[in-house]
C-alpha cells in the first residue's frame, strides 16, 4: 500500500501522536508502546525544547522508536530533521514555515515518503500544495504550552474555510487537543489528530489514546 495516497493516508493520520524525550515523564520508548498499545496510528519523532537530545543520542533515540513502530506497523515520521529521516529511510517528515520549502523537501527525500507541511493561512497552504505537501498540520487549534514559538491559537476556521473552499488534502488539527475536544475538531473537517500531553502527560498513556481514538472515530 502506497502511505502517500490520500484516502489511505486519512486513515493512518487518525491518531496522530507526536513526541521526543522532553515530552516524556517516564522512557519514552515504554511511553511509544503504551501509546500504540492505546491504538495510535501514526508516531513523529519531535525532539525539540527543554534538554532536547542532540547528535548521537538523538539519533539513538529515533532508531529506538522507529524499530518500536515497525514492529507494530505503525508510520515513523521525524520532525524538521531531514537528513535524519533520509538516514533512517523515515516514513516521511514534518516540517514547519521556517523549514526548507516542501520541494526542496520533496527533492531530497524521494517520491515514496510522506511530507506533512505545517500552515496557518490559506496562502501557506496552497504553497505548501504546490511544492507536494502530502497533508497539512493546522493548529494551534487550542491553546498549548507544548511549543514555545507557538502561535495564539485560532480555532478550527482554517480547516473549515480550506474544506469549504473545496480542498480536499488530509488535514489534522494540532495543539490543545484532548479526548475532549477533539470530536470538534474532526466535525470541522480534518482528518485526524495530533497531539503530544494529551497522551505522552496522561497517568495512563494506553488509557489517554484509547478514549482520544474512540472520540476521532464518533466525530
Ligand atoms: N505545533 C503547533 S501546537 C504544537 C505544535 C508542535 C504543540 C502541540 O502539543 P500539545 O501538547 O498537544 O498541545
Ligand atoms: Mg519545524
Amino acid at each position: 500500500m502506497n502511505i502517500r495516497n490520500s484516502d489511505s493516508l486519512k486513515e493512518t493520520l487518525k491518531v496522530y501522536f507526536i513526541m521526543g524525550s522532553p515530552n516524556c515523564k517516564e522512557n519514552p520508548a515504554r511511553v511509544l508502546e503504551e501509546a500504540i498499545e492505546g491504538g495510535i496510528t501514526l508516531f513523529q519523532f519531535r525532539e525539540k525544547g527543554i534538554e532536547a537530545l542532540t547528535g548521537d543520542k538523538k539519533v539513538e533515540l529515533a532508531k529506538e522508536l522507529q524499530q518500536i513502530c515497525r514492529k507494530h506497523q505503525i508510520p515513523f515520521i521525524v520532525n524538521d530533521d531531514i537528513d535524519l529521516a533520509i538516514e533512517l529511510n523515515a516514513d516521511g517528515v514534518h516540517i514547519g514555515q521556517e523549514d526548507e520549502p516542501a520541494a526542496e523537501v520533496r527533492n531530497k527525500i524521494g517520491h515514496e515518503k510522506v511530507i506533512g507541511v505545517s500552515v496557518h493561512s490559506y496562502d501557506e497552504a496552497m504553497n505548501a500544495l504546490e511544492g507536494g505537501a502530502d497533508y497539512f498540520g493546522i493548529g494551534p487549534v487550542f491553546p498549548t504550552k507544548t511549543k514555545a514559538d507557538a502561535k495564539p491559537s485560532n480555532g478550527t476556521k482554517l480547516i473549515e474555510e480550506l474544506r469549504d473552499k473545496g480542498i480536499s488534502i488530509p488535514i489534522v488539527g494540532i495543539g490543545g487537543i484532548t479526548a475532549e475536544n477533539a470530536g470538534s475538531v474532526i466535525q470541522a473537517g480534518a482528518d485526524g489528530v495530533s497531539v503530544i500531553t494529551a497522551i505522552s502527560h496522561a497517568d495512563s498513556v494506553t488509557e489517554a489514546a484509547k478514549s482520544l481514538k474512540r472520540r476521532v472515530f464518533e466525530g
